[in-house]
């Protein structure tokens, strides 16, 4: 299986750690935003968004990052990631899409104003899109904290959500997103990130950053 992947993209991130999770070895194929090679016409004509992830396996071709991971998941439906139990796996999207939707473009807009921008260069940050974003995360970041209050992972049994939210929390200590008022969500954080699947997912992005 191949992996279109940038090594600086959170959402790529989330599919490198699943497959690591999962013992599933992935070919990787580098993709240069910069260079824009996602934007060639061989790459549009395997992804016409002309962005990364994309997995290919043999003649099926999948982007979008949640979608990937649950397709993952369900190679190796034993490991419990994507449970075809109806309840289980609601619990599961409704958290992916929370975090697709709400959590994560606020925490994304402000990683990208106060870190990304100027790690390349992008000029300065824009401090009214941090200030909204800001407002989300303060309306958002309660509701993650609430639901981890008495659970080791966002939907109970580690699954395909907590690798999906996590990425959001890549830049956060870069960003001055503070966790000090949600410490369950701090305590989930940590813990995943302490997983070796995650780990080595991350560790070509933390190489980038330190560049
Ligand atoms: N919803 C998509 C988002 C993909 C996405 O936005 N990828 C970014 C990198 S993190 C990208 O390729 N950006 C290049 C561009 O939009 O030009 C997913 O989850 O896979």
């Amino acid at each position: 299986m191949k992996l279109y992947n940038a090594d600086l993209s959170p959402n790529a991130l989330r599919v490198r750690a699943i497959a690591n999770e999962l013992g599933i070895g992935l070919e990787i194929i580098e993709v240069d935003l910069r260079k824009g090679e996602h934007k060639a016409e061989s790459y549009l004509a395997i992804n016409p968004n002309g962005k990364v992830p994309v997995l290919v396996d043999g003649d099926f071709v999948l982007w979008e990052s949640r979608a990937i991971d649950g397709y993952l998941a369900g190679l190796k439906p034993e490991r419990g990631l994507y449970p075809a139990d109806a309840k289980k796996r609601a619990i599961i999207d409704q958290w992916s899409y929370w975090q697709a939707i709400h959590l994560g473009p606020a925490m994304q807009r402000v990683a990208f104003e106060r870190v990304v921008k100027t790690k390349l260069g992008m000029g300065e940050p824009d401090e009214k899109a941090i200030e909204s974003s800001l407002k989300d995360i303060a309306q958002f970041l309660p509701v993650l904290d609430t639901n981890l209050a008495n659970k080791e992972w966002v939907a109970g049994d580690l699954s395909i959500a907590d690798f999906a939210m996590a990425s959001t929390f890549m830049f956060r200590d870069r960003a001055s997103i503070s966790l000090d008022k949600t410490p369950n969500v701090s305590a989930w954080i940590d813990r995943l990130e302490k997983r070796p699947s995650w780990r080595s997912a991350v560790a070509p992005m933390l190489a980038l950053m330190q560049d």
